[in-house]
């Protein structure tokens, strides 16, 4: 057996620059690169093997430098979003606090089902010196370190103890990243000493691997089963998640819709599956709904879900389908997913349930005045963007216009990406998607402060494209420091800022709970010992220009417009800031989100909204 003489590290970033992945015949890089943060535990083991694979003549693995572990974990998450899970990125921490920065990053990306590869250094295997500088001792165990916080939040853990474990848990690592059903954050723990050591490895660990993505078709009876559902139906509507994209069915789907007469309403993660004018699209679902989408979910009596996880967010915490005998037909890659609101499970690849279930439903059609309905609906709405996009509110713009102004400007290949705060809401009612990539919102873990580091990592998976990130203030506040490595890298994104003092989303949430937005905007501390004095002098426009960012400042909505444009010629990452009025909400979705009020309260305003929620609540089904 020929056999190669390397350390632990040497291995890893050998091994990982020679995995790829296929689907449909098309081969990718699986692991394009790693970023990483160095400290004792990772710096001469896995960071000595990126230097080498950097000096060496083929390039190995590209190495990419952070400034926060938790922000370079979002990168890579929106890089293998970007990618649709056919590529992912590889993320090396030290010991310690560099390690537990990442966990957070973990949990989005199994939430949001995308694939990365966490690397995170451990404590010493052979504990000589314990407790090494950051070790966490736990008194009832001595194999337990800091990154057990990991095994929740990944799809796959595992710690080599030992180098002879490193072949088997890598392969273990891959088949879990490039498993639809089970992808999501894949961690191997890696104490620092092991790191270092030398081993004779079977040639044959470092030959190229493909990993083939499958398009698992449906059982032909679980078909039979979700047709007969539908060929029952009168008022059918179809729930578009990000599955459809990820399985690349955005065609299928549509042909699919046209041919049965079947409308379409989208969760977050699915905005990008259909044209916002295709006038089978009624755009967003749920919570933050359009009133056509949600008009439909009412009254429908069957409701496909394809590739959704059926957050609360998409049901209206299970408000928004009302219809006392509505059915379920769930198309998942997970059954996990698939079995949800006592759904016909069809466990298969979006793209080819949706082949076989258009075979077996041939000769039927929705009642084409449902599909008349759809269409009336969705003009209605597409009004009430139109009218949102113009308010011309004063002094300052509402967060509508900027959206339209971004959306005017923005190409069609261009990509729109944000997380949290009261954005998300707002795009997912108002903005036209045109491309499927080109929506780009993190809404399974709403994590404040992926949109800059997920717009590195959006950027670096799609160079050809631009991006528009989109932040408030309060997720820019918490991690805007990618901006550096987006300087560092030159790699160019248009970074909308929109400052609103503080969080108008959990502002507008505090005041619908009867909690008066208590803590929710950022102010001086008054006399009378409350958050509720002047406007802080917080300058984000100051601190991105600071960064080494091109920073345009702009206070009405022509001058962002002006400026956006200006953006669009730069050649490097552009700032754009703008001020907003946090009350000037967008358009009202009919749709309802448990949030659960004090039962009791000594204010008048928290028992008011009490018995809103108890008369909201009355509505929830548990779909069983
Ligand atoms: C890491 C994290 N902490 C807390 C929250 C809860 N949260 C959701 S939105 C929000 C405020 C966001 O403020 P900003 O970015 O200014 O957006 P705005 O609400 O003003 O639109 C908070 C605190 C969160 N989503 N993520
Ligand atoms: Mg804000």
């Amino acid at each position: 057996m020929t056999t190669v003489r390397l350390t632990v590290g040497q291995a890893v970033v050998r091994f990982l620059a020679a995995q790829r992945s296929e689907r449909d015949g098309t081969q990718h890089r699986l692991i394009e690169g790693c970023f990483g943060i160095f400290g004792h535990g990772n710096v001469a083991g896995l960071g000595q093997g990126l230097l080498e694979a950097e000096l060496a003549p083929d390039g190995g693995l590209r190495y990419l430098q952070a400034r926060n572990e938790q922000a370079m974990v979002h990168a890579a998450v929106a890089f293998a979003r970007t990618r649709n899970r056919m590529s992912a990125l590889a993320c090396t921490s030290s010991v310690g606090p560099g390690a537990t920065n990442m966990v957070t990053g973990a949990a989005l990306a199994t939430i949001n089902r995308l694939p990365v590869l966490l690397l995170p250094g451990d404590i010493f295997a052979t504990r000589v010196a314990d407790p090494v500088l950051q070790q966490l001792e736990h008194p009832s165990g001595q194999d337990i370190s800091v990154n057990d916080a990991f095994r929740p939040v990944s799809r796959f853990f595992d710690r080599i103890w030992r180098p002879e474990q490193l072949p088997s848990a890598l392969l273990a690592a891959m088949r879990v990243l490039t498993d639809p059903a089970e992808t999501g954050a894949v961690t191997l723990a890696l104490p620092q000493d092991v790191q270092a050591e030398a081993r004779d490895w079977p040639a044959e660990l470092f030959r190229e691997r493909v990993w083939h993505i499958p398009r698992t078709p449906p059982d032909p009876a679980a078909v039979a089963r979700a047709a007969e559902v539908i060929r029952s139906a009168r008022r059918p509507l179809i729930v578009a998640g990000g599955g459809v994209i990820y399985s690349e069915a955005t065609q299928a789907l549509k042909s699919f819709a046209e041919t049965f007469g079947i409308p379409v309403g989208q969760t977050q993660a699915g905005k990008g599956t259909m044209r916002s004018d295709d006038p089978l699209c009624v755009g967003a679902i749920g919570a933050t709904g359009t009133t056509a989408a949600n008009e439909l979910a009412v009254r429908a009596d069957v409701v496909i879900g394809i590739g959704t996880r059926w957050s609360d967010f998409t049901t209206a915490s299970r408000t928004v389908f009302a219809e006392p005998g509505v059915r379920f037909v769930n198309i998942n890659v997970a059954s996990f997913d698939a079995a949800k609101q006592s759904g016909v499970a069809a466990v298969a690849d979006a793209r080819a349930a949706l082949d076989a279930l258009a075979l077996a439903l041939a000769g039927w059609r929705a009642e084409p005045a449902h599909r008349a309905l759809a269409a009336e609906l969705s003009d209605r709405w597409q009004a009430t963007v139109e009218a949102a996009y113009t308010t011309r509110h004063q002094p300052r713009p509402a967060q509508a216009e900027v959206i339209g102004v971004v959306n005017e400007v923005s190409g069609e290949r261009d990509i729109v990406l944000c997380a949290a705060g009261s954005m998300p809401g707002d795009l997912h009612k108002l903005w036209r998607t045109r491309d499927p990539g080109g929506y780009h919102v993190e809404y399974g873990y709403s994590c404040m402060g992926y949109e800059i580091a997920g717009g590195l990592g959006a950027k670096l998976a799609a160079p050809d494209r631009e991006v528009f990130v989109m932040v408030g203030d309060g997720s820019y506040l918490m991690m805007a420091t990618e901006l550096v490595t987006a300087v560092q890298e030159g790699v160019k994104l248009i970074v909308v800022c929109v400052d609103n003092h503080g969080f108008a989303s959990i502002g507008n949430l505090s005041e619908s709970v009867g909690s008066q937005r208590f803590g929710t905007s950022y102010r001086y501390r008054s006399p009378d010992g409350r958050l509720d004095g002047g406007v802080l002098p917080v300058d984000l426009a100051a601190n991105a220009a600071s960064l080494g960012v091109y920073v345009l400042r702009t206070r009405t909505i022509e001058e962002f417009r002006r400026a956006l444009v200006k953006a669009q010629a730069a050649d490097r990452t552009t700032l754009v800031y703008i001020e907003t009025d946090p009350t000037a909400g967008a358009p009202s979705s009919d749709a309802w989100w448990d949030v659960p009020v004090a039962e009791v309260a000594a204010l008048a305003s928290t028992r008011d909204a009490r018995a809103a929620y108890e008369k909201a609540k009355a509505r929830q089904r548990p779909y069983l």
